[in-house]
Order: structure tokens, then sequence, then C-alpha cells
């Protein structure tokens, strides 16, 4: 079993992440998106949409897309739990990671693919050739900024995102924050809830990995 992976992209980092948390080692393939490795043959012939992370299994299948992979390992190796327990708490980490990757996730890669210039025609992931609009750059920060205010208001009452228990959630949130802050639209220091609970889930050795 392999993980396609990169170091510096946040998805791979979701992944890595919930592998340290359960305590899972495999290997890993660095593929260099920045260079459009991830867009060579070599690469298309393992995974034809050219995103990481992809999981090849030792059949030769692969599974792409970051919770997929996620659940996989959760099915195979179910302790920690990371999807939640029980109905309800399953129900909201799903509901918590979609928002997630909707709202936040989603709207980082807008920011980050729709400015910078090495995204020209390449402002969605993988094999497309997708020229960059500007207006979804202000677009994703105006979205992250109202994502961060229902965030906070969610960690209000919460020790983690769905409560008292860390999850895949708090994983895909904080790799989420951390890619926002890189392209540049921080969390306001006024949002204390989420700096109490980003110093929490930061702090935890996974979060290195
Ligand atoms: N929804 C996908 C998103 C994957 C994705 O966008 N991955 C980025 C790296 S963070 C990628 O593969 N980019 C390839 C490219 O920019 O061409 C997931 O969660 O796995």
């Amino acid at each position: 079993m392999k993980l396609y992976d990169m170091t510096d992209a946040p998805s791979p980092r979701r992944v890595r992440v919930f592998l340290a948390e359960k305590g899972i080692d495999i290997e890993k393939v660095q593929v260099d998106i920045m260079n459009g490795e991830n867009l060579k043959p070599e690469f298309l012939a393992i995974n034809p949409r050219g995103v990481m992370p992809t999981l090849a299994l030792d059949d030769g299948s692969i599974i792409d897309e970051t919770s997929a992979i996620c659940r996989y390992f959760e099915e195979t190796q179910p302790q920690p739990a990371l999807y939640g327990t029980g109905a309800k708490e399953k129900a909201a980490v799903e509901s918590w990671i979609r928002q997630v990757e909707g709202d936040a996730f989603t709207q980082a890669a807008d920011v980050l693919r729709n400015s910078h210039p090495i995204f020209e025609n390449r402002s969605l992931p993988g094999t497309n050739d997708t020229p960059q609009i500007g207006e979804l750059a202000k677009r994703g920060t105006d979205r992250l900024n109202a994502f961060y205010a229902r965030l906070d208001q969610q960690l209000a009452d919460n020790k983690f995102i769905v409560g008292d228990n860390y999850t895949a959630a708090d994983i895909t949130a904080m790799c989420a924050l951390d890619f926002a802050e890189f392209v540049g639209v921080t969390v306001p220091d006024n949002l204390e809830h989420i700096a109490k609970w980003r110093t929490k889930v930061s702090s935890r050795p996974s979060a290195q990995a």
C-alpha cells in the first residue's frame, strides 16, 4: 500500500494527521504538484484525475478524495474512532467535514488558485485546464470570514468541533485554517474560541505529520 503525497499540500496533510492519530505507518511517495509532476503521464497512469492524496492498495486499486481515504482506514482500523460513535455523533462529524470542505478548504483554494501566477490555467486541481477568475479570490476571502464566525460560535459550547471528542472534523478544520492563513486569510483575533481550540489541536503530535 502506498500514499501518493505532497508534504506542503493541505489535503494530503489531512490523511497524514489522520494516520498519525490512528498510529498507522504506510509508505509515502512524494509527487511535486508545483512542478506539475501530478499531471505527467507517469502519475496519470496511477490516477487519471491527477490529484493528491491518492491511496494505492496492494490489489492495484486506487482510492482518492481525502475523506474516502480516511474512511478506508476507519474501517480497517476502527480504533480510535475518528468519524464519531453512534448515529448522532457520526452524522455531526459528516456534517462538519462537508461544511469545512465547502466553506473553508475550497474557499482557501479559490483564493490561492485564482490569484497566484503559478496557477494560471490551473485554477482547479488536477487535469483541468481552467483560467483564473479574480472575483473568486475575493469571494473566497468573504466566505472564509463568514465560516470563521460560524466555527467560533460552534466552539463556544464545545471542547472539539462536535463535542467532547477529537474527530476527523477537527483534523479537516485544522488543516483548512492553516491553509487559509497560508493564503493570507487570517482568523480575526477576537474569535477566542477558535484560538483556544486551535492551540489544543495543533499541539497534538499528529499535527506535525
Ligand atoms: N477534494 C479533493 C481535493 C484534492 C486536491 O485538491 N488536492 C490538491 C492538493 S491539496 C491537488 O491534488 N492539486 C493538484 C493540482 O493542483 O494540479 C480531496 O479532498 O482529496
